[in-house]
């Protein structure tokens, strides 16, 4: 029964979006295998709604659905096992179970009693931007906000190629969807240490770009539309030090084209 509830309360929470509308109609949306759809601290039997216009204020911010400070871990949107075997079920159980979960219960804490309670995790990432008195707040903060935007660009049976608007820019912005995919990939390759690859809009026109550590493109006036995740804790488990292979494996198997089309179409 509360899986069930569960599921109902996600699927009125999509309801109210743009994204989620789409990937309801999709079929796309599963229920979560592990319900996270409240923080630890909280009464997992008493999950509370808030109101759709509490948690999603503009279209794009909705493939986070955290809402406001403090925070809720946001669910997959899909099973933990659902990616494999590109990404394992062990991986996402570590990677989303334990250092996505690590960075919101850290954003909590930071912010607790402070004016940032009440304010969703883009303010905060914006208003903390190269503050080196706010950096454990941004660091956090933008974690958070980056891995539930890196669990929504994935999705079971993606990869391929766009289509549709996207696909337009992609081809006008850069040549054609083979020279995306290998900028993206060297962006991913490259990353020197901890960090992530992106597909941006910034002043009308695609590009690709990559953050370090905590970095993202929220804070430099971009808009995310893709993102892969380039920390060794997001590949190591499923492969080793083969970090092209985890590239090619997401751009080949795992992209979620529809979501980059959705957060495409918002801009
Ligand atoms: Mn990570």
């Amino acid at each position: 029964m509360e899986n069930n509830a569960v599921a109902v309360n996600r699927r009125q929470f999509l309801a109210g979006t743009v994204a989620g509308t789409a990937l309801l109609a999709a079929g796309a949306v599963c229920v979560p295998s592990v319900l996270h759809a409240v923080s630890d601290n909280k009464a997992a039997a008493t999950p509370v709604t808030p109101p759709v216009d509490l948690l999603y204020k503009t279209p794009w911010r909705s493939p986070v659905g955290s809402g406001t400070a403090p925070f809720d871990l946001p669910p997959l949107p899909y099973a933990q096992d659902a990616l494999a075997p590109y990404i394992s079920a062990e991986t996402l159980e570590f990677h989303y179970g334990k250092h996505h979960q690590g960075y919101i219960k850290k954003i909590n804490s930071l912010v607790e009693n402070t004016g940032f309670v009440g304010k969703f995790l883009d303010e905060i990432i914006k208003e903390t931007a190269g503050n080196p008195d706010k950096a454990a707040i941004f660091n956090n903060a933008a974690q958070a906000w980056n891995h539930a935007f890196f669990w929504q660009s994935m999705t079971p049976g993606g990869g391929g190629t766009p289509s549709g608007d996207l696909a337009k820019k992609i081809e006008s912005d850069f040549g054609n969807y083979n020279n995306f995919k290998n900028a993206f990939a060297e962006a991913a390759a490259t990353q020197f240490g901890s960090g992530w690859a992106w597909l941006v809009l910034e002043n009308g026109s695609l590009k690709i770009e990559k953050t370090a550590n905590a970095d993202t493109p929220l804070a430099h006036g971009q808009m995310p539309i893709l993102t892969i995740d380039v920390w060794e804790h997001a590949y190591y488990i499923d492969y080793r030090n083969r970090r092209t292979d985890y590239i090619a494996a997401y751009l080949d198997h795992l992209v979620n084209w529809r979501f980059a089309a959705n957060n495409f179409g918002n801009s």
